[in-house]
C-alpha cells in the first residue's frame, strides 16, 4: 500500500500543479488515459489473488473517482483564473470622458457645386474642368472678346505678366469658365452637354464682390437645339435646385459669345426682409445665356453651320446664399471655423436628385 499512496500523491500532484489546459490534460492522460497508470492497474486486477483484489479493487476505484474529481476541480480553478486575466486586461473605466474628435464641414460652396452636378447630370450634362491660369486665347479671344473690350483693360483681369522683354502675351486668371467649355469642345466636338463648374477671377472687391468667386457655366449643342430648350432646362435645374416649382424671365442682353443673348430672372417675393424664390411677382436676376455665337464655335473646332447650341453662366457663391439664406458673401472666404460649423454640411450629406 506504500506504492499506491505514492501513486495518489503523484497524480493528485499533478493536477494540482497543472498550470493551464494542456499540461492538465497530460496529468489526465497519465492517470485515467487509456495507457494511464490507474487504468493499467486496474486492468491487472483480473491476475490478482481473490483476497488480494478484494482490497485492491475498491481503492483503486476510489482513487480514480478521486483523480476525476481533483481533474473537474483544477479545471474549473483554470477557467476561472481565465476569466479573471480577461476581466483584468479589458477593464475599461466607462466614465472617462470622450476623446474629442475632429471634425470638418463641407463648404457651402461645394455642396452647392455637388447639387448642380447632381441636377445637370441627370439631364445628361457632364462635368468639365480645365485650368485656372489660362492663354488669354482661351479666355479672350476664342469667346469673340475683342482686343478693345473692356473686360481685357488691366483693372479688371489678373494678368501674369512676364519678363518685359518677352513678346508673347501674358496668362490670366480666367475670368469665366468659358475656357474649359472652349477645351471641351476642342476635345470631344459636337454634339456636346457639358457643366463647367469652378473658381474665377476678376479684380472686384465690395460688399457683393470677392476677387475669386464661382461660376458654373453650361453648354449644349447639337443640331437642333434652341433658345425653347434653354429655357426649359433651365426651369428644369432652377426648381429641382429651389425643390418647388420656379418661373423664369428672360431678357434681351447683350454678350461677346452669344447672339442672341439673354439674362435670366427667376420669380421670388421680398416680405419683411425674407427673400422667397420660387413665389410672389418679384423677379431676381441670377444668370446669362443665349445661343453660342459662330465665331466661338468655329474657336471650338465645331462648324456652326452644321452645329448650334445654347451656353450659360451663373455664379455659384450667389446660388448657395440664395438657398441657404446666407447674407454676407465675404465671410465665404475667410475660413472662419465659426461660420463653418454653422453654414458647412456633413460630409455625408451627400446630394442627390430626388434629395
Ligand atoms: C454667360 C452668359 C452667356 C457661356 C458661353 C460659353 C461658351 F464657351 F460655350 F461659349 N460658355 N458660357 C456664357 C454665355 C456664359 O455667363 C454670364
Amino acid at each position: 500500500m506504500d506504492g499506491f499512496e505514492a501513486l495518489r500523491g503523484r497524480h493528485l500532484g499533478a493536477i494540482a500543479a497543472a498550470a493551464d489546459e494542456a499540461a492538465l490534460e497530460e496529468a489526465r492522460l497519465a492517470a485515467v488515459g487509456k495507457k494511464g497508470e490507474v487504468a493499467l492497474m486496474m486492468r491487472e486486477l483480473g491476475q490478482m489473488a481473490p483476497e488480494e483484489r478484494k482490497t485492491a479493487g475498491p481503492a483503486l476505484n476510489a482513487l480514480r473517482d478521486e483523480i476525476e474529481a481533483a481533474l473537474k476541480a483544477r479545471r474549473a480553478a483554470l477557467g476561472d483564473a481565465a476569466l479573471e486575466e480577461r476581466l483584468r486586461a479589458e477593464w475599461l473605466d466607462v466614465s472617462l470622458p470622450g476623446r474629442p474628435r475632429r471634425r470638418g464641414t463641407i463648404h457651402p460652396v461645394s455642396q452647392v457645386m455637388e447639387e448642380c452636378a447632381a441636377i445637370f447630370g441627370a439631364m445628361g450634362f457632364a462635368v468639365a474642368e480645365g485650368p485656372q491660369v489660362e492663354t488669354d486665347w482661351f479666355n479672350f479671344d476664342a469667346l469673340n472678346i475683342a482686343p478693345e473690350h473692356p473686360a481685357r483693360q488691366e483693372h479688371d483681369t489678373f494678368f501674369l505678366h512676364r519678363d518685359a522683354a518677352d513678346p508673347r502675351p501674358p496668362h490670366v486668371l480666367r475670368t469665366h469658365t468659358s475656357p474649359v467649355q472652349i477645351r471641351a469642345m476642342q476635345a470631344q466636338g459636337a454634339p456636346i452637354r457639358v457643366i463647367a463648374p469652378g473658381r474665377v477671377y476678376r479684380m472686384d472687391m465690395d460688399q457683393t464682390h470677392t476677387p475669386m468667386f464661382h461660376q458654373i457655366e453650361g453648354l449644349a449643342i447639337d443640331r437642333n437645339v434652341s433658345m425653347a430648350n434653354l429655357k426649359w432646362v433651365l426651369e428644369e435645374f432652377f426648381s429641382a435646385y429651389f425643390g418647388a416649382p420656379v418661373r423664369t424671365r428672360f431678357r434681351a442682353s447683350h454678350f461677346p459669345f452669344t447672339e442672341p443673348s439673354a439674362e435670366v430672372d427667376i420669380q421670388c417675393s421680398w416680405q419683411g426682409g425674407q427673400l422667397r424664390v420660387g413665389e410672389g411677382d418679384g423677379w431676381l436676376e441670377v444668370l446669362g445665356s443665349g445661343m453660342v455665337h459662330p465665331n466661338v464655335l468655329r474657336a471650338g473646332g465645331i462648324d456652326p453651320d452644321l452645329w448650334q447650341g445654347f451656353a450659360f453662366g451663373m455664379g455659384i457663391d450667389r446660388m448657395a446664399m440664395l438657398k441657404y439664406g446666407i447674407p454676407d458673401l465675404r465671410a465665404f472666404f475667410e475660413s472662419d471655423v465659426r461660420w463653418l460649423g454653422h453654414y458647412g454640411f456633413a460630409a455625408l450629406e451627400v446630394p442627390t436628385l430626388h434629395g
